[in-house]
């Protein structure tokens, strides 16, 4: 028994180095250089090695990715705002310049209103038609009776001219030359009772009679004609006369 009892106990020691051997046979390479472990042999120094170098490379090419990619977002966002920035000032020397504009229209404008409130404009008279002070004056270029000429003025609105003054005398005789015109006065109503078309007071008014007129010559002679010096005459209200019609401008 103790015969085996050794004998056991060498193999026990035997396989004991057996194992051991195997695990270092294990570890060491084959004879053409491979480990004969696959995993461990192979492996080992890449994971001790190369993988944390890989990993510090990885970070940094994404660190540097994530660096880039911000200064890019950043830059962008700079970009526009410099822009906005510069937009801004020139809206704000824009608004300013405007302000300046419409300063300068305002005092233009009140300078302008209080230079009209003084000498009113002058409004325009239609084509063909002439302005004297506050009124247009209308000069035919043709002939009428009397009653057909007021109807040609009426029918434009206006009468028949009223001279109310010397200065409308002299503006007048500056358009009659080429004859007579008949104007806004008559006695057709009562013999010597002189009436401006218009109703404006007779007596009271400026009168240009030619010398011994009115004469009411052949007892026929009720409307007043326009001479060409600018003195008046009593004619027969059936003459062909040129005309002169006056509206308010
Ligand atoms: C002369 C004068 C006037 C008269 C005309 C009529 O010029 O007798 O008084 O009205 O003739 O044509
Ligand atoms: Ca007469």
């Amino acid at each position: 028994m103790e015969l085996n009892d050794y004998q056991n106990s060498s193999e026990l020691h035997r396989d004991q180095q057996t194992s051991d051997r195997g695990e270092q046979e294990e570890l060491k390479p084959d004879r053409d250089g491979k480990s004969a472990d696959p995993v461990r042999g192979k492996w080992s120094p890449f994971i001790i090695f190369v993988l944390p170098g890989l990993s510090i490379l990885l970070s940094v090419v994404i660190l540097s990715t994530v660096v880039i990619l911000f200064s890019q977002h950043f830059s962008e966002v700079k970009v526009p705002d410099a822009d906005f920035k510069s937009e801004h000032s020139q809206l704000k020397s824009n608004v300013t310049r405007l302000s300046e504009e419409v300063r300068s229209l305002r005092t233009e404008h009140k300078s302008e209103i209080s230079k009209q409130k003084q000498d009113p404009p002058q409004v325009q008279c239609p084509d063909q038609w002439r302005r004297f002070q506050k009124s247009c004056y209308y000069f035919s270029l043709v002939k009428k009776n009397y009653t057909d000429a007021q109807r040609s003025c009426t029918s434009m609105h206006t009468n028949l001219v009223v001279i109310n003054s010397a200065e409308e005398r002299v503006f007048i005789q500056h358009w009659t030359h080429k004859g007579s015109h008949w104007i806004g006065l008559s006695d057709s109503i009562s013999e010597g009772d002189w009436r401006w078309v218009d109703g404006t007071d007779y007596a009271s008014s400026v009168k240009f009679w030619s010398p011994d007129e009115p004469n009411n010559r052949y007892n026929v002679e009720d409307c007043a004609e326009l001479l060409v010096f600018g003195e008046w005459n009593d004619a027969p209200c059936n003459f062909h006369r040129y005309w002169i019609c006056e509206k308010s401008a």
